[in-house]
């Protein structure tokens, strides 16, 4: 399969995915998803890689949702394929190990929303708008959004948003904890490179374990949680990036971690 609505640019320990499908405002359609599905399993098994940023194509949408043509001629079955391939897409980049961003530059409607939640934290763009406006259509949110922006944001105000459809600013988003920093469009690639740059620094196999401790964590109840966190914590005791750390803290040195 050419791929052609999705793009993926590996520079060094990092990778963009951009959604670029300008004729629809980056909809995700089928094969959208599909390359979706097919970049991030790529990128799961790369050892070198320290981060992904996820971004749309242009300077009006990071994607608009799902492709309203394509499912105006579904059936039910078609649907419930449709929705499973989206909710599989969103789990493969929400299970990818390594921190990923999501750069929002524009709107960030329906399926898109859900594609930035998927990741590990949003930023945007001044211009960003969010929405799950499903109802609108007289469906509701399919690719997760009911769950993630419930766990995100809290359930009031993700019912707020999924009942009401609203579309929302980027100040907004910010505001009810939907997006963590809004800059200015030209800006918003280096702030999530910048972030990522400083992840990079870090014990590599750390940050993997830290976000595998989160997101497990996370729907347990605490003491389970805090089973899988001393699970981690002591498995890293055998890691070379430990001992490095603590090394080169003791030396005053700056460490140099090889992610082993
Ligand atoms: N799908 C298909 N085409 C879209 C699109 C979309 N979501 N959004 C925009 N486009 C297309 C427009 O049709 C237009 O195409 P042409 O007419 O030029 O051929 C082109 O992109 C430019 O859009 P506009 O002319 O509308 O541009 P404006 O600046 O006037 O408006 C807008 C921008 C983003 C406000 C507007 O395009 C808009 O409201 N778009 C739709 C946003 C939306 O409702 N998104 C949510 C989609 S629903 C499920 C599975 C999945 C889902 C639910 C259930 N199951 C299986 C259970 C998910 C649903 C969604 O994501």
């Amino acid at each position: 399969m050419a791929e052609v609505n999705v793009r993926v640019q590996v520079e060094g320990p990092f990778a963009t995915v951009m959604v670029d499908r300008p004729k629809s405002l980056n909809a995700l359609d089928s094969r959208t998803l599909q390359e979706l599905e097919k970049a991030a399993a790529g990128l799961a098994g790369r050892e070198d890689l320290r981060g992904v940023i996820v971004t749309g194509a242009g300077e009006k949408a990071f994607v608009a949702g799902a492709d309203i043509a394509e499912m105006m001629e579904m059936d039910a079955d078609r649907a419930r394929h449709f929705g499973a391939l989206g909710q599989r897409v969103m789990d493969v980049i929400a299970a990818l190990p390594v921190p990923v961003v999501a750069a929002v530059n524009g709107f960030a409607l329906g399926g898109g929303c859900e594609l930035a939640l998927a990741c590990d934290f949003i930023y945007a763009s001044e211009n960003a708008r969010f929405g799950l406006p499903e109802v609108s259509l007289g469906v509701v949110p399919g690719f997760g959004g009911t769950q993630r922006l419930t766990r995100l944001v809290g359930r009031a105000r993700a019912k707020e948003l999924i009942f009401t459809g609203d579309v929302i600013d980027a100040a907004k988003a910010k505001e009810i904890g939907l997006v963590l920093e809004v800059v200015p469009l030209p800006q918003l690639l280096g702030q999530a490179r910048s972030a990522l740059e400083r992840i990079g620094k870090k014990g590599p196999l750390a940050i993997r374990r830290a976000k595998e401790a989160i997101d497990r964590g996370a729907d347990l109840e605490l003491a389970d949680g805090l089973t899988i966190e001393r699970k981690v914590f002591a498995d890293l005791f055998d890691s070379a990036d430990r001992r490095e750390g603590m090394k080169a803290f003791l030396e005053k040195r700056p460490p140099v971690f090889t992610g082993r």
